[in-house]
Formats: C-alpha cells, sequence, structure tokens
C-alpha cells in the first residue's frame, strides 16, 4: 500500500478544511459532514479554533482510498501563523495548492508558491 504525506495549502478562508472535510467524508472517515462555521469540522477542533473560525494549528488527519493511505495535513492560512504552515512542508511528500475561484490568487498564494519551490530544491538536493 502506497502512503502519501500530503498538505493541503491556501490563504486564510480559502477552503481548505472544509475540503479535507469533503474527502474524510467522501472517503466514510468520518459519518457527518461538518462544517467550519457551524464550529462543528472534524480537523478545527481546538476550542480558539472554533471561536475563530480558523485554522491555527497544522493537524493531520488519514484515510484510505483505492491502493493507497493518504495523510492529510491541514495547514493555517492566517499570515500570523505562517511559521506552522512552513513547519509541515518538511514533510509532504506531495502538496496541493488550493486557489479559491472567488478570491483568485492572492498575495499570500505566492509567499506559499516560494516556500514550495524552496522545499522542493532542498528535498531534490538531499535525495
Ligand atoms: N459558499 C462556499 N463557502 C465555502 C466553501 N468552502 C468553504 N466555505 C466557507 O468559507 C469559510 C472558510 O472555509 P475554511 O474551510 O475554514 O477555509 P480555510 O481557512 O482555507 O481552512 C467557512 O465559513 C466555510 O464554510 C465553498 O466551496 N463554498
Ligand atoms: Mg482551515
Amino acid at each position: 500500500m502506497k502512503r502519501i504525506v500530503t498538505g493541503i495549502l491556501a490563504h486564510v478562508d480559502a477552503g481548505k478544511t472544509t475540503c479535507i472535510e469533503s474527502m474524510l467524508y467522501t472517503s466514510k472517515t468520518i459519518r457527518k459532514l461538518g462544517r467550519v462555521d457551524h464550529q462543528d469540522a472534524y480537523l478545527d477542533y481546538d476550542n480558539q479554533e472554533r471561536e475563530r473560525g480558523i485554522t491555527i494549528y497544522s493537524k493531520e488527519a488519514h484515510f484510505h482510498w483505492k491502493d493507497s493511505e493518504i495523510y492529510l495535513i491541514d495547514t493555517p492560512g492566517h499570515v500570523d501563523f505562517s511559521s506552522e504552515m512552513e513547519r509541515s512542508l518538511q514533510v509532504l511528500d506531495l502538496a496541493i495548492l488550493l486557489i479559491n475561484g472567488q478570491d483568485g490568487i492572492q498575495s499570500h498564494t505566492s509567499t506559499i508558491w516560494k516556500c514550495l519551490k524552496h522545499w522542493y530544491y532542498v528535498k531534490k538536493k538531499d535525495s
């Protein structure tokens, strides 16, 4: 079985936590489809996160899909918690840079893209 560690990155409120909630629900890992704005999203379980409606800490969930075991890392999109997002890049096999169709590419999207390029070259050099 393949194991893939996947990070989801984007600016704040792009829909990362919601997207992961859908993946967990679709893969039957969770029975109820929670919502960030209803304060019952699976990964935004911290009290501060539920109060503020944003992800503060990177968190991991995993599910099986076909012949793969997918480890998903949800990351904070708020610039104040960028260090938490950058820390998670070290362990990724794959990154999804989510772009919200309504907001388009934001300056933080470009910052994340630069961080991803940096980690790609670091990993390539080390392997
Ligand atoms: N209308 C609409 N709202 C969404 C969608 N995805 C997320 N939201 C809402 O946008 C807000 C931010 O979503 P969230 O998943 O917390 O974004 P994150 O900061 O990238 O994790 C929440 O109130 C969600 O309910 C979507 O596809 N459509
Ligand atoms: Mg979030």
